[in-house]
């Protein structure tokens, strides 16, 4: 058996969370590998609309199994709250999610420094979501960090004064106004803990082991997108793990010859939230319309999303780079209404034209070079059949496959479940 991935192709909110759970019914096992609670996954069916960061998406589908990888990295105090909001479903969650002894562990003085750092770099700032991502994985790898596992062992709270006195050296010496009250934010972190204790943690690697050798399916869901991947996306506006498909293997621990589909997702358009460069942002009445029409804001922080015309050549990069089989093409149904539709197909860099995705995509450097293609105005909401898609609609995917080289198998028309059209 092997193991299926999918991913994100921008910069993140192209629909991961809607999709696994679309897809969950096929999978046994579905497991998050990178990122953490600066993922914000929505999930909308019967009426329900919901929200995971930590929590895989397969969560709502009661047979399959939910495992939180060694790659993440997890704020008891987020994952807490994300149980407590699922008190409601009538899931049985200790039964169907497990956590990775190797997964790191958010505290709170990586929040604190987080916002300490975005203050500091200004103008220049990530846009980061303060989930103290960057500051955690920079204790992973400086080999400072906490994991999940060191909450067995009987001296945890030693370990972890150890990392949180290194902090508040830290802002003691940034030496920068920032207002906490860290006896409430220990309290809360704390509780949190017990919260965590409560589910099973997992060798995750050798449960992964044995299920692919038993014949169980699995699906990795990537968080964040392609664009901001530490290694190949637009750096430094990226954010501290590889969201891309060798993450899937460090992140889990599953050998690269064991992956099987690679699912990329992206959106008919794009859209970036947080800071750094966006060649086909749109500034106009176009862009607006994506916005509003898309209900483009974060789904973890409320932050409006820029929005922008589809990105042909860092669509074709992302999907090399992560060795995609198939393509899924979400909110489609955004662009109904547009007498015309545009996606880059080249760059003019520094003056020459080039095709690929250049090391430096500042926007003084690179300009968009568009192809046109004629709008759809049908509402394609209640469309479920492939053959009911518009035309114009199916010579823009026809375009995007030629021009990549991967074959589109998933159209979404709409947020719910069920709005979800297989080509
Ligand atoms: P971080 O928080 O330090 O990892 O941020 C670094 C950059 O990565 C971007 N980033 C994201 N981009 C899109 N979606 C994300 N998740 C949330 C969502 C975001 C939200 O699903 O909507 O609610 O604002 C996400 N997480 C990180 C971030 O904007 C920085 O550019
Ligand atoms: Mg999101």
């Amino acid at each position: 058996m092997m193991i299926d991935l999918l991913l994100g192709l921008q910069w993140g909110d192209e629909g991961k969370g809607k999709i696994v759970d679309v897809l969950t019914k096929n999978y046994d096992i579905i497991a998050r590998f990178q990122g953490g609670p600066n993922a914000g996954h929505t999930l909308i069916f019967d009426g329900n609309k919901h929200v995971l960061h930590t929590i895989p998406s397969g969560i709502f589908h009661d047979n399959s199994i939910n495992i939180v990888g060694n790659g993440v990295v997890v704020d008891p105090v987020i994952f807490k709250r994300e149980i407590e909001n699922l008190s409601k479903y009538s899931l049985n969650l200790k039964q169907i999610l497990f956590i990775s002894r190797k997964a790191h562990l958010i505290l709170p003085t990586h929040r604190l420094l987080d916002a300490a750092t975005e203050i500091i770099k200004g103008k220049s700032k990530i846009g980061s979501t303060l989930k103290g991502i960057g500051p955690t994985y920079m204790d992973k790898t400086g080999r400072n960090g906490l994991r999940v596992g060191d909450l067995e062992l009987d001296d945890w709270k030693e370990k972890y004064n150890a990392l949180a006195k290194k902090h508040l050296n830290l802002l003691d010496f940034y030496n920068i106004d920032l207002e906490y009250d860290l006896k409430a934010l220990e309290n809360e972190f704390f509780l949190a803990i017990e919260t965590l204790k409560s589910f099973d943690f997992i060798d995750s690697e050798e449960y992964f082991h044995n299920a692919i050798r038993n014949g169980k399916s699995i699906l990795a869901e990537g968080a964040q997108g392609s664009l901001l991947d530490i290694d190949f996306g637009t750096y430094p506006f990226v954010t501290s793990s590889n969201t891309t498909a060798a993450g899937a293997c460090t992140g889990l621990g599953i050998a690269p010859n064991k992956i099987g589909d690679v699912f990329g997702i992206f959106k008919a358009y794009t859209t970036r939230v947080g800071s750094g460069p966006f060649p086909t942002e749109l500034f106009d009445e176009d862009g607006k319309t994506m916005s509003r029409v898309g209900n483009e804001f974060g789904a973890t922080t409320g932050r409006p999303r820029r929005c922008g015309w589809l990105d042909l050549v860092a669509l074709k990069y992302a999907v090399q780079i992560n060795g995609v089989t198939q393509l899924i093409m979400m909110k489609g149904d955004v662009l109904s209404g547009f007498d015309e539709i545009k996606a880059a197909v080249a760059y003019n860099y520094k003056g020459s034209e080039i095709a690929h995705f250049p090391y430096n995509i500042e926007e003084e450097n690179v300009k968009p070079i568009y192809k046109s293609f004629p709008g759809w105005k049908e509402d394609l909401t209640s469309i479920k059949e492939s053959k009911d898609l518009p035309k114009t609609l199916k010579d823009y995917i026809a375009f995007i496959e030629e021009f990549v080289g991967t074959p589109v198998k998933i159209v979404s028309v709409g947020p719910d479940r069920n709005q979800t059209i297989t080509l």
